[in-house]
């Protein structure tokens, strides 16, 4: 606008008139292409849903379950510290993670390998991986394919873990940063089927470190602060409560912290009530779960945000039907871990002699009424319609 201000003509003679005319349709168009790139990048703006909750509530499980790849590291142990994007790239089957700034990371693992003898001893007691890479390895700018994402994302994780427990300083707070997280890039394959024509934006998932996590060290006491504080920047929030908790002051912590997150963001947040399959005659029903959280989030959500999930029979369910879609049959149970637990969530302790005889086609149906049972497409389904359609309303 100011642009166009200053060359809107001065006086009235013709020749004046005519220049005035040409700086000001020059003007104009320069304007107009500003404008058509702001629009562009709003078009192509990220709608990023974080996934938070206690520390073995299932977030980087929920994750792998809605892309159907084994890509974050999740173990009964505390696991994510680091936290990580991952964005649905419609027809990208091969995942792709992508690391800002490795240098940064190097240089870590040069300060590690400088360590006295006490410390050097720590080291040899980490896992694998993360040794190799202490002893002579580096980090990449990127890494393609399942086994190399996954792997790299756990010797991440662990690097920065060690690190704290042995107090030696980490780049932790430059990759908290919201775009300095490592990134991975794939198509969820609970969207496959999906028409993104309409879609405005791509959807980010974040995968957060525990709100409780309390790794010993340097980074005490900062996780909690540097992950939390780039909420501002979320369209959605999934708040993820583990159904078989047994302690109710973790489930109230984090419904405070949601409290909290819901008064200074207008982002929608949801609470996905995960281990559904845990569930037994005993314990508490839908309705009663779905009371007792709208009661604790009143004013954040409602009933009908609460959704109870089994994160992980989604994930064994999805992985086992994007590989019956691409390979026809499951690939072996030894060399693939996943493969024995999809067959035990679907045909019990006795799926060994269950699964004899049965065809691709058997087991695809089996698959379908996994996923079912393990409620996960509702709440999907509500992400991403109101991600897409309106985020930027
Ligand atoms: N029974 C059952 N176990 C689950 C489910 N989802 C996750 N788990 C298990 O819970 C444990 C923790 O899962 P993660 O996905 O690592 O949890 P997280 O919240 O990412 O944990 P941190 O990163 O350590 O904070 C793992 O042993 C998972 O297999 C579920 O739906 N049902
Ligand atoms: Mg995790």
């Amino acid at each position: 606008m100011k642009a166009i201000k200053n060359c809107l003509p001065q006086n009235s003679d013709s020749g004046q008139d005519s220049d005035a005319l040409r700086k000001m349709s020059e003007a104009t168009r320069r304007a107009s292409t500003v404008i058509e790139s702001e629009l562009k990048k709003l078009a192509e703006m990220d709608m990023v849903i974080v996934v938070g909750g206690m520390v073995n509530a299932g977030k980087s499980t929920t994750i792998n379950a809605i892309v159907g790849f084994e890509l974050l590291p999740e173990k009964n142990i505390p696991m994510t510290l680091l936290p990580t994007l991952i964005r649905h790239k419609p027809r990208q089957s091969e995942p792709e993670l992508s690391i800002h700034d490795p240098q940064r990371i190097n240089e870590l693992l040069e300060r590690l390998r400088i360590l006295g003898s006490d410390e050097q001893a720590s080291l040899r007691s980490c896992g694998e991986p993360l040794q190799r890479l202490i002893l002579d390895g580096r980090i990449n700018r990127s890494y393609q394919g399942q086994e190399n994402v996954s792997r790299t994302l756990t010797s991440l994780n662990d690097l920065f873990s060690l690190s704290s427990q042995l107090g030696v300083a980490t780049p932790y707070e430059h990759y908290c940063r919201i775009d300095h997280m490592p990134t991975i890039s794939v198509e969820y394959s609970i969207l496959r089927d999906q028409d993104n024509s309409g879609m405005r934006g791509q959807l980010v998932l974040m995968d957060t470190p525990g709100y409780n996590e309390q790794r010993r060290g340097s980074l005490s006491g900062i996780v909690r602060e540097e992950v939390y504080k780039q909420l501002d920047q979320a369209s959605g929030i999934i708040g993820l409560m583990d159904y078989t908790q047994s302690d109710p002051q973790q489930e109230d912590t984090f419904c405070e912290a949601l409290s909290r997150i819901s008064r200074q963001s207008r982002c929608n947040i949801s609470a996905w009530v995960n281990k559904w399959d845990q569930k037994n005659q005993n314990s508490e029903d839908e309705n009663q779960v779905k009371s007792r959280l709208a009661g604790k989030l009143d004013g954040v959500l409602t009933r009908d945000n609460v959704y109870p999930v089994s994160a992980r029979n989604a994930f064994l369910a999805n992985t086992a039907l994007r590989e019956l879609e691409q390979n026809t049959r499951l690939p072996d149970g030894d060399a693939n871990p996943w493969v024995k637990d999809f067959y035990k969530a679907t045909y019990g302790d006795s799926w060994q002699r269950r699964i004899k005889g049965l065809t691709a086609e058997d087991i695809q149906e089996d698959a379908e009424d996994l996923l079912n049972n393990s409620c996960f497409q509702q709440p999907i389904k509500n992400m991403a319609l109101f991600d897409f359609r309106t985020a930027l309303q």
